[in-house]
């Protein structure tokens, strides 16, 4: 069995979504995290240690590369796109409860701010590490942020920004959020922002990176 989840995890480090797919060239006409998932459940493997001990451990592995800057963005796109897959097998699991996720977060790109290119990022390598994610888009003001922290009770926020001119609506939306919803946690990122601009406003995080914040939020479990 572990050696079933090991391949899993590697299909997902190195982005093999499924027998088809050229891409790694090294991987080439092997099965990929489709077939294997399937087979996994086939064979009885737990759909809860599928998640946390194959696809998770994958993408833990390319957040670390990442941030590293072993690998780049479309070796990550690579990645989220054969988690994405197997999470189809997965998903009747997730309904029945059977198979438990950490937490919600929910993240948006700021008012006034179209760039989704980071934010889509960090979704899916929140998402990888077994998080629930609502994902509101771009331009988000702060009335949507807190109708969806009062939809999503207990949820995580995350506040993305990529311009001087819309970060500063960082600090708006955290305030609203705070007014709204006190013990509510707010995190932020984006090219500009920095943690003194993080703790300047009040928000609870920065990170410069998807897998800093991932750090962040599992120190959050109970
Ligand atoms: Co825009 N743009 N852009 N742009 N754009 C920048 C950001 C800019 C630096 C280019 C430049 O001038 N050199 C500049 C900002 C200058 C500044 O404010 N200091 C700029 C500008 C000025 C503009 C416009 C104003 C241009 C104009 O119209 N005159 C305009 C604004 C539109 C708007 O938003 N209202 C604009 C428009 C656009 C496009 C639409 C053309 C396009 C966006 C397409 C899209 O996103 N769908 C675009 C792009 C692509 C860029 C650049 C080239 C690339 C941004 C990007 O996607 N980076 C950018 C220049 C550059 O960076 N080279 C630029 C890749 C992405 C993976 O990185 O988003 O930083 P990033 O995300 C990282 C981290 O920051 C972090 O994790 C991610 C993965 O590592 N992260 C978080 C992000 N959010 C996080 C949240 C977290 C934690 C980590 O916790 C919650």
């Amino acid at each position: 069995m572990s050696d079933l989840l090991s391949k899993i995890a590697e299909c997902i480090e190195f982005g093999k979504i499924n027998k088809a797919a050229p891409f790694p060239p090294q991987m080439k006409g092997l099965v990929g995290a489709d077939e294997l998932t399937k087979l996994a459940l086939e064979e009885g493997v737990i759909p809860q240690d599928i998640l946390t001990k194959g696809l998770m451990v994958g993408m833990e592995k390319v957040g670390v590369k990442f941030r590293e800057n072993k690998v780049f963005v479309p070796q990550v796109l690579m990645s989220a796109k054969a988690m994405s897959t197997a999470m189809v097998h997965l998903k009747p699991y997730f309904l029945t409860g059977e198979v438990k996720q950490k937490g919600k977060f929910i993240i948006g790109t700021v008012e006034g701010d179209l760039h989704d290119i980071g934010k889509n990022l960090v979704s899916m390598m929140v998402e990888g590490n077994g998080w629930e994610v609502i994902d509101l888009g771009t331009d988000v003001k702060a009335d949507r942020f807190v109708a969806a922290i009062k939809e999503h009770k207990g949820a995580f926020v995350g506040l993305s920004a990529l311009l001087t001119t819309t970060m500063v609506n960082m600090e708006k939306i955290t305030k609203a959020i705070k007014n709204a919803v006190p013990e509510a946690k707010v995190t932020v990122g984006g090219a500009p922002v920095n943690k003194d601009f993080c703790e300047k406003i009040g928000a609870d995080a920065y990170s410069p990176d998807p897998q800093g914040l991932v750090e962040y939020l599992n120190t959050q479990l109970n």
